[in-house]
């Protein structure tokens, strides 16, 4: 009986593609929770090949050294690269001494979407 149960399961996991993906951030540079000098770039590398349109990130400051209550200040302007595993963000101009918070929010071929946020801090 129990063989009966599990053969449509076993099925399904035989079925490359049925399984459904959503991509993951395995690294990133900045990484989550470094603390880096004046970075120009930032660099994230996903677990699959990524869809452009579907895919981008958003850059958040959210404090400065000496400025207490800082709120949350998007930061605009950057050019982003997608181009198969990766993403690639080019800033105009160095980011300035703060701790930033990446969001980030991507989809595979099969338009499986994932998305979460890491943080690092600019000295
Ligand atoms: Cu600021």
């Amino acid at each position: 009986m129990r063989r009966v149960f599990l053969a449509p399961i076993a099925l399904l996991l035989a079925i490359p593609g049925i399984a459904q993906a959503q991509p993951r951030l395995p690294s990133a540079t900045p990484a989550d929770k470094a603390t880096v000098s004046k970075p120009t770039r930032l660099s994230l590398t996903f677990s699959e090949p990524l869809v452009a349109p579907l895919t981008g990130i958003d850059l958040v400051m959210t404090a400065m050294p000496g400025m207490a209550g800082h709120e949350p200040m998007p930061i605009t302007g950057f050019q982003t690269t997608v181009s198969d595993r990766s993403v690639l963000a080019t800033l105009p101009r160095a980011l300035p001494a703060g701790t930033y918070l990446l969001r980030w929010h991507a989809a595979g071929a099969d338009r499986q979407r994932g998305e979460g946020s890491y943080s690092f801090v600019v000295r």
